[in-house]
């Protein structure tokens, strides 16, 4: 078992869990043991993260979901828990985001297994190398009791600092758009190829670049990002014959998200026409703007005002498994502030005292929950 499923499982088997890895290499751990058939609640987030990442990112909601476990320990609630670690939440690997929370809702398919890592290894080539098996990944669905997903996770962003607040319940999650573009032109020598006879990748993928960062500019609340750019063959003294380049375009609204998406692909199809290049571009990921569940949403803040916290309430710009989740069953998010406001990066921030927190709302949370008869049972509200 690998040493991240270890260290979670000897936390929590000492409790009374019985821990599996699934197929896609989710950790999931039902406690109590003995409680298969009654209602289940999960709570967690996700195990993977970002090339040179922060320390919280994902990790803190499976140790917070952890924590509530212990906390709540030997207490007779009329549910179960089912705490999920997921595999792959960021993409960083094969560039298709959410493939942990896909198993779960039934939407893993032969575009995500055939999706394929930097070294040409597929997704489902890595779940076999890793010793699971692809067959087996109807087996992860979720299980028919699953009456709600709950999610703790670091805010990722300014806002709850700007306000000095140290928890927040998400009202939707921006949706976002992936997408990787290879712009091609000639390799040439750099000393000899005067600028009007050149067709330069790099040039015009950076021509590009500025006119994404404009059109983000021009909408209020979207954000477009170009993460990566790979120049090649890479060399100082050869005009670069390709440049693959990513994009990350989100925003809370569906249509102006997918409106800019459309006037970028166009702006660089021009470009690429004007100066005798090629294009080509795939679309990784197009994930709609996610509500969160209005009455997991109101038990939140009900939690955090319990908890001695003002209740507050924001859209979260990073995506996360409970937009996906949100498709089967209730899903709700509670944010941790970020000091610093920094993510992605080794300087991403937690206070200990908002974990106290969180894992105190978390407390009421489960308590609040268990009263409420219609949600265990997963009757659709209106
Ligand atoms: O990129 C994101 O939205 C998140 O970190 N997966
Ligand atoms: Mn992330
Ligand atoms: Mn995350």
């Amino acid at each position: 078992m690998h040493n991240v499923y270890r260290e979670i499982a000897s936390w929590l088997e000492p409790l009374g869990v019985n821990v599996r890895i699934d197929a896609v290499g989710n950790f999931r751990a039902l406690y109590p043991r003995d409680r298969k058939s009654d209602p289940r609640l999960l709570i967690g987030s996700h195990l993977d993260t970002v090339p040179n990442a922060g320390r919280y990112d994902g990790i803190l909601g499976v140790v917070i979901a952890a924590a509530l476990i212990e906390a709540w320990h030997g207490e007779k609630l009329p549910y179960a828990v089912e705490l999920i670690g997921f595999s792959d939440e960021e993409g960083a690997r094969f560039g298709v985001p959410f493939i942990g929370s896909r198993a779960l809702v039934g939407r893993v398919d032969d575009d995500l297994l055939n999706s394929q890592d930097a070294a040409g290894t597929s997704a489902e080539q890595a779940i076999e190398n890793f010793g699971l098996h692809p067959a087996d990944i109807p087996d992860a669905g979720l299980h028919a009791n699953v009456c709600g997903y709950l999610e703790f996770h670091v805010e990722q962003g300014p806002v709850l600092e700007q306000l000095a607040l140290p928890l927040a319940a998400v009202e939707a999650i921006a949706g976002q758009t992936r997408m990787k573009f290879a712009f091609r032109g000639r390799a040439n020598h750099a000393g000899t190829t005067p600028m009007h006879l050149r067709a330069d990748a790099v040039a015009a993928a950076a021509e590009w670049i500025t006119i994404v960062e404009k059109e983000a500019n021009a909408h209020p609340e979207m954000v477009a990002t170009v993460g990566s750019v790979i120049a090649s063959p890479g060399a100082a003294n050869v005009i670069a014959k390709e440049a693959r380049v990513s994009l990350d375009v989100r925003h809370r609204t569906d249509d102006v998200r997918v409106g800019a998406v459309e006037k970028l692909t166009e702006q660089a199809k021009q470009i690429c026409s004007r100066r005798r290049l090629s294009l080509n571009y795939s679309t990784l990921l197009n994930q709609p703007a996610v509500a969160m569940d209005p009455f997991l949403i109101e038990q939140i803040e009900i939690a955090i005002g319990a908890s001695g916290c003002k209740p507050y309430r924001m859209v979260s710009g990073a995506g996360h498994d409970a937009m996906i989740m949100a498709e089967k069953v209730p899903a709700a998010m509670i944010f941790l502030r970020t000091p610093g406001g920094i993510s992605h990066d080794p300087a991403e921030a937690v206070l200990a005292e908002d974990v106290a927190k969180a894992i105190e709302c978390g407390m009421h949370l489960l308590h609040q929950l268990a009263s409420e008869a219609d949600f265990l049972k997963g009757t659709p509200r209106a």
